[in-house]
């Protein structure tokens, strides 16, 4: 009586990652040793969050980058720790950052063969109020005779080989998913430093009355968005209640909140943003990769499967819808009874 049931089987990220790579006849373990790499720029970036205020940095780095965004002080670290590990894994052949404009190619390791597209902290414009921000990671594998320039990259999402984010919240939460496989949860125990499976096998609610999305961008909309958004307020069924709006400004928090309680997040593309606001490569194609694998879906503003759209350029962006399964269908629905 009394006693707790202490669980000494642990499932930490190396373990799962070693299991998972028994599974593969042909694997090398190169993706193991780049997962290590990853899951270590995780906890060094977690870290300075952590301490942020009290090591001086907060506030901007007085840099702005390639796309006139201010920096702060720590999308300059998170940014190197990124680099850093990625390069020293060996694995990794070519690197694209929200933060450089040109791709970094590693042209030490010239037979590594993994190409790695990341935004080190995103939704930075959160980090000195200690709202979540987080790192969003997408992986693919090199064909046979790439050259390691940024043209390699330009893949659809369906070629991750695998993808995911980390949220630096009330503790980091690592989300990752692999090519075909399902969504795993990981949670950092910053006393054993160890990132444990804490959520196997994530699947999200099929729906949800909650919608994520910067209403302050409504006066932009195509007609198709204000209704869709319109209806999700005045529910027209008798009795029916509205969605409840939920909207931290961090993808990454957004979307694990989304994956977690079910509902959508949306940044449409507008009339001022006929693009959309986030970066296909390293924001939108993992993400949608993630919720594809967990049993939602993920479309951009043309209503196309997010996974199927090729960036045109390494930095290049898209509108996004992303959620529940038929939450998701309801703005499909939606634009195409507007044709
Ligand atoms: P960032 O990469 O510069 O941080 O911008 C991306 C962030 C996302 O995390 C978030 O979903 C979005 O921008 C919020 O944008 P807005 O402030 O326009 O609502
Ligand atoms: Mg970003």
């Amino acid at each position: 009586v009394g006693q707790e049931k202490i669980n000494t089987d642990i499932i930490t990220i190396t373990r799962f990652l070693t299991e998972e790579q028994v599974k593969v006849k042909e694997a090398t373990g190169d993706f193991t040793l780049l997962c290590h790499a990853l899951q270590f720029a995780f906890k060094s970036i977690s870290y300075y969050i952590r301490r942020a205020s009290l090591i001086n940095l907060s506030g901007l780095a007085g840099s702005s980058n390639t796309t006139g965004d201010e920096q702060k002080k720590l999308d300059v670290i998170g940014n190197d720790i990124f680099i850093s590990a990625m390069k020293s894994s060996g694995k990794v052949r070519i690197l694209v950052s929200e933060e450089e404009e040109e791709a970094i190619a590693f042209d030490e390791h010239p037979d590594a063969r993994y190409a790695v597209a990341c935004d080190p902290i995103d939704g930075s414009s959160n980090l000195d109020a200690g709202v979540s921000v987080g790192t969003i990671f997408g992986i693919f594998r090199l064909p046979e005779g790439a050259k390691g320039v940024k043209e390699d990259m330009l893949l659809p999402g369906t070629e991750l080989v695998a993808s995911g984010f980390t949220m630096y919240g009330a503790s980091a939460q690592l989300v990752m998913t692999m090519k075909g496989g399902g969504v795993n949860g990981f949670t950092l125990d910053s006393s054993l430093g160890e990132f444990i499976l804490t959520h196997p096998n994530m699947r999200i609610p099929k729906t949800r009355a909650i919608y994520s999305v910067n209403e302050g961008n409504s006066l932009y909309w195509e007609e198709p968005v204000k209704e869709y958004i319109d209806s999700l307020k005045h529910p027209v069924t008798e009795g029916g209640k509205p969605y409840s709006a939920r909207y931290i400004g961090s993808m990454v928090a957004d979307a694990y909140r989304t994956l977690l309680y079910g509902g959508i997040f949306a940044y449409p593309a507008d009339k001022k943003s006929p693009k959309g606001k986030l970066r296909i490569l390293y924001e939108c194609g993992p993400m949608a990769q993630v919720f594809e694998n967990a049993g939602g879906q993920a479309v951009n503003s043309k209503m196309e499967r997010m996974l199927g759209v090729v960036p045109q350029h390494i930095h290049d962006r898209s509108g996004i819808f992303m959620g529940s399964y038929d939450e998701v269908q309801k703005v499909i629905d939606i634009h195409k009874k507007h044709g």
